[in-house]
């Protein structure tokens, strides 16, 4: 067996140390506590995101809580923030005996959600590229053909 110098093991320690910091920087970013954020889908007679604009920062895991409180389905639909986020998740829970029980999760990448009158979904994600997605809207049709965001229910999100 070779004898090491007193020398290159401190070498060897240094490159491990490197190594180790290394992995610990990168980490797994979408296993950190997660911001939460609501937007609120409609309110009732209105068609529009509460808020309308977000602001998220790349590299932190973001639980965005998608509320429909209002009477009308409603689409959370960006193709340009899709492009721009690593998605962990998306689940929807229900609150049984009091408690939040989820029912579902869906894994891979999201492009739109649908929330129905009086529901929620969460959608886990962690942004991974800065810049502004201004294409939020919500497509749905009403009864005389109009959509919801002809009627106002447009958002931007900027990633910073
Ligand atoms: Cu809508």
């Amino acid at each position: 067996m070779p004898k090491r110098s007193p020398r290159s093991a401190i070498g060897v320690a240094v490159a491990l140390g490197l190594a180790s910091g290394a992995a610990l920087a990168a980490g797994d970013l979408s296993r950190q506590a997660p911001i939460e954020i609501t937007v609120d889908l409609g309110s009732p007679g209105k068609h529009e995101f509460t808020p309308r604009q977000l602001r998220l920062e790349t590299g932190k895991l973001y639980k965005l809580v998608l509320r429909n409180g209002s009477s009308d389905p409603h689409y959370f639909t960006s193709h340009a923030f899709s492009q721009m986020v690593f998605t962990r998740k998306v689940q929807v829970t229900q609150q049984q005996s009091g408690k939040p029980v989820t029912l579902a999760e869906f894994k891979g990448a999201i492009r739109e959600i649908e929330v129905y009158p009086g529901q929620s979904a969460e959608w886990w994600l962690v942004p991974i590229a800065a810049g502004r997605a201004s294409d939020l809207r919500c497509d749905i049709k009403t009864a005389d053909g109009k959509s919801h965001a002809e009627l106002g229910m447009l958002g931007e999100i900027i990633i910073e």
